[in-house]
């Protein structure tokens, strides 16, 4: 078993916290997404056909891609600490934070960084415009996230949990790119140093 990763991309970090916030060890592989390996056809046939890293490769030789499938996977045969929820109700507030956090946060940071960096240019078709969309999509989203953040601990709420690696991931990719928690995001600032404080976010 192993993992293919980026030392330098937000959604491998994802894994790499997930794992390190369960004590389990997986040897990682990584990819140099900066001379685009992952975009050849040898990668995209042999291990990921989206191109994109993280992918946990088992030891029967399937391939498992996307972050959250690779978390859910290890929730399955390692349940403690549970970091998708305990209960029905928890579990399915989990989820419908932690896409929250994917589609309203980590996106339009990551969008952002794809239409406007020096990193993807001539290597995708890059739009700069919408790029600035994605920006102000963000910074307006963490206002939100702010205010929600004014009444419970975590995203999720008083446990923390795959929706708080994936804010987590996507606001310290956002600095990449200049997306930055204002001075008076007071409650976004206080989720971020403790949240940044665990052990696992060094991973
Ligand atoms: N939905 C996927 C997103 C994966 C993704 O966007 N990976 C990025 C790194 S964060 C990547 O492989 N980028 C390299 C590229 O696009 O060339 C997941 O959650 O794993």
């Amino acid at each position: 078993m192993k993992i293919y990763s980026s030392a330098v991309a937000p959604n491998p970090r994802r894994v790499r916290i997930f794992l390190a916030e369960k004590e389990i060890q997986v040897p990682y592989e990584d990819v140099d997404i900066s001379s685009a390996v992952n975009r050849k056809p040898e990668y995209r046939k042999n291990i990921n056909p989206m191109g994109e890293v993280p992918v946990l490769e088992l030891d029967d030789g399937t391939h498992i891609a996307e972050s959250v499938a690779i978390c859910r996977y290890f929730e399955e045969l390692h349940p403690e600490p549970p970091l998708f929820g305990v209960g029905a109700k928890e579990r399915a507030l989990v989820e419908m934070w932690n896409r929250r956090m994917e589609f309203h946060v980590m996106l339009p940071v990551a969008q952002t960084f794809r239409n406007t960096s020096e990193f993807f240019k001539g290597r995708i078709a890059q739009v700069p415009e919408y790029g600035e969309v994605c920006r102000a999509a963000a910074e307006k989203i963490y206002t939100w996230l702010d205010e929600e953040l004014a009444t419970r601990r975590f995203i999720a709420g008083d446990r923390f949990t795959i929706a708080d690696i994936t804010a987590l991931c996507a606001v310290d990719f956002g600095r990449v790119s200049k997306i930055r928690i204002q001075p008076e995001q007071k409650n976004l600032a206080r989720w971020r140093e403790e949240v940044s404080s665990r052990p696992s976010a060094r991973a």
